[in-house]
């Protein structure tokens, strides 16, 4: 599908949405303005596939940015959405499915006794902040470069996805206070983190680290702790028990974001796969089945502050709506060992093949993967922080994705997010996108 159509339906679409969305879109990176084209509309999804308006047909991996873990309108997650909407769609009461998500996350995460559902990862993320700033009396957060916890305020400084995709610091808009209360960490720099920690200077490179007691004002250190919404970038050893260390010499709470993380690349997310144990956990995507939900789930003593338990407001007209919860549930009890198992062997099998792929076409990519994620970095180098990620030659991904579009592959249209295999790929879906993409590698040489 070449870049410069115009007289598509999509084309057609996306000149009438102008006119009445921002952009054209209702969130920036849709508009593929990264890859240097206009964006595809879409007219519905089956299993791994794409359909849009114009009839052309796309295996996907960007599976909605992450909650689709079984592919488009699977038959389960269906009937239980639909069977809930025959019930009434929302009813500003409490339905008793909402203790059992909670009771299947707790069983799924140790860390998790109590849980308080949002709509987005957005209101999960602006839930924990405040619950960490009224637990410990402090303002201060730190976080990482590149990392993304939705559009909180404070948190968009140095930020992943959107931002890192169209190259900004941050967004105007944003209250100088906020700006002032967050500090923000470049990701896998042990120094930094110990610097802005309170911590005295470290001898890193003998991974010997003097922690002393500073920090006083922290109220929580956030972050995804497998960062990928500057493509996958996972932490160097080591990197997530300092910054649980740090937390706790700083009496901070540790907050993990695992909004992509949560429920795909294991049972219990990236605290079960790396063994650090945060005291509060953001969810999103996967929780909601593919319908909109976030959540924010601790030990109780710290959940119990939460209004009506206590005093940290936090209310929502659809938080914990039905619809969600149904598919939410019906998608979790699809996840079990064995699909797991699936899921790592599909990604293998895809981040394999593309490093061959690139390999034979002498294309120096460095794929970065965890089952159920993975980003093609243009980069010769591994990539292991923001810093990395904006080095790489995003002009190159931006040809290759459009080329992979044209050839029926449907990549995340940026090079800073992460490519969602799902539990619907096939094996010859991964091997017709291998294929595919040796021969965008070679159109774009
Ligand atoms: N911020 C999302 C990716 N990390 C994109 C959301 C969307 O456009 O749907």
């Amino acid at each position: 599908m070449p870049a410069s159509l115009t007289d598509t339906r999509s084309a057609e679409l996306y000149r009438r949405a102008l006119e009445l969305l921002p952009g054209g879109v209702n969130s920036p990176v849709r508009a593929m303005r990264a890859i240097g084209r206009d964006p595809i509309f879409i007219e519905r999804g089956a299993g791994a596939e794409l359909y849009d308006v114009d009839g052309n047909r796309f295996i996907d991996y960007v599976c909605s940015w992450g909650p689709l873990i079984h592919g488009h309108a699977h038959p389960d997650v269906l009937e239980a959405t639909v069977a809930a909407a025959r019930r009434g769609s929302s009813f500003g009461a409490p339905t008793a499915a909402e203790a059992e998500l909670a009771a299947e996350v707790a069983r799924r995460m140790d860390s998790v006794e109590m849980l308080r559902m949002t709509c987005s990862g957005t209101e999960a993320t602006m839930t924990a902040l405040r619950l960490a700033r009224a637990v410990t009396g402090r303002e201060r957060i730190v976080k990482f470069a590149g990392a993304y916890h939705g559009h909180v305020d404070g948190l968009l400084a140095q930020a992943g996805s959107g931002l890192a995709t169209a190259g900004l610091p941050s967004s105007p808009g944003v209250p100088a206070s906020a700006a002032a209360a967050t500090t923000v960490v470049p990701w896998n720099d042990p120094d930094a983190l110990l610097a802005a920690t309170g911590g005295a200077a470290a001898n890193t490179r003998s991974g010997e680290h003097e922690t002393g007691a500073g920090g006083g004002d922290i109220a929580a250190i956030v972050l995804e702790p497998l960062p990928a919404n500057m493509g996958v970038v996972p932490a160097e050893n080591g990197f997530l028990e300092l910054v649980r260390e740090r937390a706790d010499a700083c009496g901070a709470l540790l907050v993990f974001d695992e909004v992509i993380t949560g429920f795909r690349v294991s049972r219990g997310g990236m605290q079960e796969l790396s063994g650090v144990v945060p005291d509060l956990t953001i969810m999103g995507k996967v929780i909601g089945g593919g319908l909109p939900a976030g959540a924010v789930g601790g030990r109780s003593e710290l959940m119990r502050m939460l209004a009506p338990a206590g005093e940290v407001y936090q209310a929502g007209t659809l938080s914990g709506n039905p619809l969600a919860v149904a598919a939410g549930l019906a998608s979790l009890a699809l996840l079990d060992d064995d699909a797991y198992a699936r899921l790592d062997q599909c990604t293998d099998r895809l981040a394999q093949g593309l490093r061959e792929a690139a390999a034979q076409m002498g294309r120096p990519i460095q794929v970065a993967s965890a089952p159920g994620l993975l980003t093609v970095f243009f980069s010769e180098s591994p990539v292991s922080d923001l810093a990395g990620a904006q080095a790489c030659d995003s002009q190159a991904y931006g040809a290759w994705c459009r080329s992979l579009l044209s050839r029926g592959v449907y990549a995340p249209p940026s090079q800073f997010e992460a490519w969602f295999p799902s539990l619907a790929h096939t094996p010859e879906q991964i091997d017709t996108t291998i294929a595919a993409a040796a021969s965008s590698f070679e159109e774009i040489a």
